[in-house]
């Protein structure tokens, strides 16, 4: 967390009034907003979501080449992750559904992040040691997890919020509601963070819920909802922030949670194993792409004179080699086909012991090399 920032007031605000920094071509539409940030910390973030969104080219052309598992894009997505992540404190704890590859990035994202997707548990594992969850796919399954996770931080007494990031379509699941209730109820200091973007695989938002909109189901549950253009990575910066100052207020006795509905587009088909031809039109998602995120913020900060077209290509260069550096130690490490049965159980069953017993047969008679073999 960086820089000042005038406070936006959540209580103000009613929760169809969608806050907007910076508009689509890039100009200051709200000044009484626009966050004082450091030009080191705008580059930062400005390299952070070109890192995010090449990164999503490469996983995607890995997955093609069969180098990686089924990977779910984030490409629209950058600003509403990346601008809410440098809102925080270092030692927030944050949970991510699956999508949010940006978040993790603006954490420093582990190398080992990639073993996740390359079906290696220890990519979980690794994101520990930068306050991140395990992801998770169960939808809206981590809710109760990062209020329960809030609770205790306010228990305890430490300035820590948790902000937990989840789709559109995860506010039908009953944790949704479960979470937001308890969080009302005990006023944890939790930041409910929806990146709406408009779909839940085939499913459109406004099928989802006959809500005017999904940030004003917070009212139901006694706090604030608030929605901000999540392709605006200042906006969602500065929302962010002021939800982490209402989380952390006093000495954690006062705390009180937000819902933030942050609405944005995926660009791009649900996973790998989807195709979106099959449910919306080009036209739509070309409709969204003159609101891209990047392309705004690079606006803005080209005529803030932070930005100009020698660092941009150093920025390139450095991503570039990020990425490469990334894949190469990914890729170095080979994984024991074995590892499926664990972390599932603490204990494995019966059935688990069989099927492990039979890995290990068919492996001494076979070898694992002609285990991978196609058929
Ligand atoms: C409990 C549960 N039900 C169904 C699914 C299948 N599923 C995977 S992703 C998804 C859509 C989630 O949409 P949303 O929450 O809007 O997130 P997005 O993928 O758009 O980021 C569904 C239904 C699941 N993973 N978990
Ligand atoms: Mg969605």
């Amino acid at each position: 967390m960086s820089g000042d920032v005038r406070q936006v007031d959540l209580l103000e605000r009613e929760p169809d009034d969608r806050i907007r920094v910076l508009d689509p071509d890039g100009t200051v539409v709200a000044p009484d907003l626009e966050p004082d940030l450091a030009a080191e910390t705008l580059r930062s973030m400005y390299r952070d979501m070109r890192f995010s969104r090449r990164f999503d080219e490469r996983m995607i052309s890995l997955q093609r080449q069969g180098r990686l598992g089924t990977y779910a894009s984030l490409a629209g997505q950058e600003g509403s992750q990346i601008g809410s992540t440098y809102a925080l404190a270092d030692d927030d704890m944050l949970s991510f559904q699956y999508r949010e590859h940006g978040a993790v990035a603006a954490r420093g994202m582990p190398w080992e992040y990639l073993l996740y997707w390359m079906g290696h548990e220890d990519g979980n594992a690794a994101l520990a040691e930068v306050e991140v969850f395990p992801l998770n796919i169960s939808i809206g399954g981590h809710l109760p997890h990062a209020v329960g996770w809030a609770w205790a931080a306010k228990l305890k007494g430490d300035e820590r919020a948790s902000v937990v990031h989840f789709g559109d379509g995860a506010t039908s699941e009953g944790d949704f509601h479960e979470a937001m209730n308890v969080a009302g109820v005990f006023e944890t200091p939790t930041i409910f963070f929806c990146n709406n973007n408009q779909w839940a695989i085939s499913i459109p938002r406004e099928r989802q819920t006959a809500s005017a909109t999904i940030a004003e189901k917070a009212h139901a549950y006694g706090f604030e909802g608030v929605q901000v253009d999540g392709m605006d990575p200042l906006a969602t910066y500065v929302v962010t922030r002021a939800a982490r100052e209402q989380a952390v207020a006093g000495d954690g006795n006062r705390a009180r949670p937000t819902l933030i509905e942050a609405i944005q587009y995926r660009y791009g088909a649900h996973t790998t194993a989807d195709d979106p031809s099959a449910y919306r039109d080009d036209a739509e998602v070309e409709r969204w792409r003159e609101r891209d995120p990047i392309d705004r913020f690079e606006t803005y900060l080209r005529n803030e004179g932070v930005l100009d077209d020698d660092r941009i290509e150093t920025v390139e260069a450095e991503i570039e080699e990020t990425i490469a550096t990334l894949v190469e130690r990914a890729e170095a490490v080979e994984g024991d086909p074995a590892e499926m049965f664990e972390y599932t159980y603490a204990e494995p069953t019966p059935r688990l012991e069989e099927q492990r017993a039979d890995l290990e047969r068919l492996r001494e008679t076979h070898g694992d090399d002609a285990l991978l073999e196609d058929e």
